[in-house]
């Protein structure tokens, strides 16, 4: 297959003055005729793609194209010799019910709906489908069905019929189109400059009930991005639509939202906070997207952390702000380790902005979205508060309607602040972890940090020039006094020393506070003085951390058969003490480090894990933990009950996730009692979940699970939790065989992705289970990749990176999970998207 330079863009020597189209819908033969009216800017061929279109006529100005310009391998049409001006037309027959890779038009539950980005619209008509041709458009829908929508503003609707004008110009990825038998719950929304904007959520009838929440979200988002940025709406009319069956989470299609409906629906019997924080959170990023991504958009894929690191950024202030700031960045990095650390260590390793690609559907990253955000608060963190809200500004007066690259982006802060960059950008163009590395030396109150930095070789690039990294420090003195705020050291060499005199006594280090760069870190650091971080770090982050750590390097020694300490049951009798005065925090220290880190931590110093050997390490901790405490937690999970009605809130969550450490630490001593009782009692499905999995992971699942099916069998979004945590909570050799009788039942629907997600990615997400030394857990996930793969490509692509980590692991395992990947890698019509992965993944 081909591969995609960034070297190889070329403008587009035309640009589009308007885009009409209109659409005949039916289920199984849609007509879409276009007429797009074209301008040339420079000498060359019209060049249109399209994919899986039945063409009926082609034409410009009226006289017909010959079909034979169709180049079908390349999915190209080429017409040479075409005037200044002129409009092209086409008409194409597609099939929105045979199209199960949810690409392009296609139905979801008898709904049409679409999905154009990355480069779905070439599945819905010929068009310059990239991102940097930006057109007005107009659009006619012909249905029966009640609800037509599309994107802009509604101009003519009458039954069977509706036309919807996008005054703004837009790249093809942003159409949407939406046809259905739908039910609208809405509000509006006056702009800071008075205008009025009519908002709906669209549902299937009888969910009403459920899209509450996501009204009040987009309505808090509406409002954020004009106090925080100054970004106005800019359409008379603001639609989200929730659709069953979705490749992704959502997407920002121009005044038309496009969600997953797992994302939208929630009412506290249903979803958990988790849920409820989540569907906050996307609303956000989708809204924040009209001006990161829409209005001002990217050039080519290449540069898609411009728009997707910056509206994650975007979303993760917007949710610090709605909510606790501390605990949003402790789970911003927990899923940044998790995930793009994990992804930077392995072979699918990328910069931020990637140089090449083959399928762009593999480029939705956490390297791209998480990375990319973690880019910015750096860059936010050098140029501080002033310089970050000069540089926003410039951003959007210089490039608003343009379609934009990296470098630009880079150019309005060196303008907006003066700074040179040139060093800052390989942070978007290089790809890998930084190793950090900190000694210290002290005499006579002077303290010397002497830092190095390390890049280990990525795929393709082996020379790794040092980056600039702001590394934010406090010092804390012996007695828990902070004696020196928090500073940010500015390191730019390959090694470098910093100078603090006139000490006391010898402080500890409070290191990355707020996690101040993406890079790990290795330093000496004793546990008692780790513990004295944890008892008295002003930086909440820093203070998670120092926690994290002590229990990282226990679990780790344990792991690996070396004899356990007290050190972190002791310090977590203190976190218990103060719990109250800070629930959630308590709750995040109490979840120990979980196995996958553990895995990573080993291999990061050389060590193949062992996935049995790490499991029952944590087991035998988390047991001593829970004997240790058993009175606090008892005391604990009584003062942590519910105080009145159910409230998604950031302060009820706190209480019910620190209720839930407390009962999953109950559930080793009383034999799932408690639990029991909960699942029987609770009135959300936050403890409803939290009980049924102490359940599951005690064995004690069989009545709790019959009657959570019987209460949710008709929500399909409740069946989902139901098969995720069954192979996620099984005991480690019981979890395939579990994931292997759920995929056998008739409502293990696996072309609906969500539902193949669930049970798939439960197991993954069971490291002993998935890593089970048989290879069932790889057998099992390549069978079903097999089988999705013709089906939806992007969603078997995307899970293929299960086995990324593969070769920490020991010759067998190894040797196992590569015989799966030839295995996949030898079928006949493998997907473009599944072998670019399988291929990455085995080079
Ligand atoms: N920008 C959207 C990305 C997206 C997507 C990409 C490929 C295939 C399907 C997709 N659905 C949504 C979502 C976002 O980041 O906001
Ligand atoms: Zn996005």
């Amino acid at each position: 297959t081909a591969t995609q330079y960034l070297a190889d863009w070329r403008p587009y020597p035309f640009e589009i003055d308007e885009t009409r189209l209109e659409f005949h819908l039916h289920p199984t033969a849609t007509r879409v005729l276009s007429q797009i009216d074209f301008r040339r800017t420079a000498p060359g061929d019209l060049v249109l793609d399209g994919a899986g279109l039945r063409t009926l006529s082609l034409s410009v100005d009226g006289q017909p194209i010959d079909p034979a310009l169709i180049h079908e391998a390349d999915e190209r049409l080429t017409i040479p010799d075409l005037p200044d001006r002129f409009t092209f037309s086409a008409e194409v027959e597609i099939d929105p019910q045979a199209n199960t890779a949810l690409e392009g038009l296609y139905l979801s539950g008898g709904m049409f709906c679409t999905q154009c980005e990355a480069q779905g619209f070439r599945h819905i008509t010929w068009y310059p489908d990239r991102p940097d041709v930006m057109a007005p458009f107009r659009v006619t829908i012909h249905s029966d069905q009640p609800v037509l929508l599309s994107n802009g503003n509604p101009v003519e609707q009458a039954p069977g019929r509706a036309v919807w004008v996008d005054p703004w110009k837009k790249p093809a990825y942003l159409f949407a189109l939406v046809a259905g038998d739908l039910r609208a719950v809405s509000d509006h929304f006056t702009t800071m400059s008075g205008r009025d904007v009519a908002l709906n959520v669209w549902v299937r009838p009888g969910d009403e009930g459920r899209a509450g929440y996501a009204m009040e979200s987009l309505i808090r988002s509406m409002r954020w991005d004009e106090t925080a940025y100054g970004r106005e709406y800019d359409l008379d009319v603001f639609n989200i639509v929730a659709v069953d069956d979705f490749n992704m989470g959502a997407m920002e299609n121009k005044g038309l939202n496009i969600f997953n409906s797992k994302l939208v629906l929630a009412t506290a019997e249903t979803a958990t906070d988790g849920d409820y924080e989540r569907i906050e959170g996307v609303i956000g990023h989708e809204y924040f997207h009209n001006w990161t991504g829409n209005r001002i958009t990217c050039r080519d894929w290449f540069q898609l952390c411009l728009k997707e690191g910056l509206t994650v950024f975007r979303d993760q202030q917007f949710t610090s702000d709605m909510r606790s700031a501390a605990v949003k960045r402790i789970h911003d990095v927990q899923t940044l380790r998790a995930r793009q650390f994990r992804e930077d260590s392995g072979p699918l390793s990328h910069p931020p902005r990637p140089d090449h690609y083959q399928e762009i559907n593999n480029f939705y990253t956490a390297t791209v979205y998480e990375k990319g955000a973690e880019v910015i608060g750096m860059l936010k963190r050098l140029v501080g508060d002033d310089g970050y809200a000069k540089a926003l500004d410039l951003y959007f007066t210089r490039h608003d309607g343009q379609a934009c690259t990296i470098e630009d982006w880079i150019a309005v802060f060196q303008d907006a602040t003066g700074r040179d960059l040139t060093q800052f950008k390989r942070w978007y163009t290089d790809a890998g972890t930084p190793r950090l590395t900190m000694t210290e030396d002290w005499q006579d109150g002077t303290l010397v940090l002497n830092f190095r930095q390390d890049i280990a070789p990525t795929p393709g690039q082996s020379e790794k020039p040092p980056r600039v990294i702001p590394i934010a420090i406090g010092l804390i003195g012996p007695n828990g006094d902070e004696v020196l705020p928090t500073t940010v050291l500015e390191m730019t060499e390959a090694q470098q020393s910093f100078r603090f005199d006139g000490l006391g006594a010898r402080p500890v280090v409070s290191l990355l506070r707020g996690f101040s760069a993406p890079v790990t870190v290795t330093r000496e650091i004793t546990a008692n003085e780790q513990a004295l971080l944890l008892a008295h770090d002003s930086d909440a982050y820093a203070r998670w951390q120092a926690g994290h750590d002590l229990a990282l390097d226990e679990l780790t020694r344990r792991a690996t058969g070396a004899a356990g300490s007290r050190a972190l049951v002791q310090a977590l009798g203190g976190v218990l003490d103060d719990a109250e005065r800070d629930p959630a925090f308590a709750a995040l220290c109490l979840a120990l480090p979980g196995e996958e880190e553990i895995a990573t931590t080993l291999a990061a110093r050389g060590t193949p894990p062992d996935p049995d050997a790490i499991h029952a390490a944590r087991h035998a901790l988390l047991s001593e933990i829970a004997e240790a405490h058993q009175t606090a937690f008892a005391r604990l999970y009584e003062a942590m009950a519910p105080q009145g009605p159910y409230r998604p809130d950031a302060e009820g969550a706190a209480r019910r996730s620190l209720r839930l450490a407390c009962l999953a630490n109950l559930s080793r001593r009383d034999g799932g009692a408690r639990a029991e009782a909960l699942f029987a009692s609770a009135g959300n499905m936050t403890e409803r979940q939290g009980a049924l999995e102490q359940l599951i992971a005690l064995g004690r699942d069989a009545q709790a699970l019959a009657d959570f099916e019987a209460e949710f069998r008709d929500n399909r979004l409740v069946m989902d939790k139901w098969f995720m945590v069954q192979p996620l909570r099984a005991a480690p050799d019981q979890a395939v065989a579990r994931a292997r009788a759920l995929a056998q039942r008739p409502d293990f629907d696996w072309k609906n992705p969500n539902r193949f997600r669930s049970l798939i990615s439960g197991l993954t997400a069971n490291h002993a289970a998935f890593h089970a030394a048989d290879g069932s857990g790889y057998d099992f996930l390549a069978d079903w990749l097999i089988r999705l793969d013709p089906v939806n490509p992007q969603t078997t692509a995307r899970m293929c990176s299960a086995f990324e980590t593969i070769s920490r692991y020991d010759a067998t395992r190894q040797a196992r999970a590569k015989a799966v990947l030839a295995r996949i890698a030898a079928l006949p019509g493998l997907s473009r998207n599944t072998a670019e992965m399988v291929t990455r993944i085995l080079a």
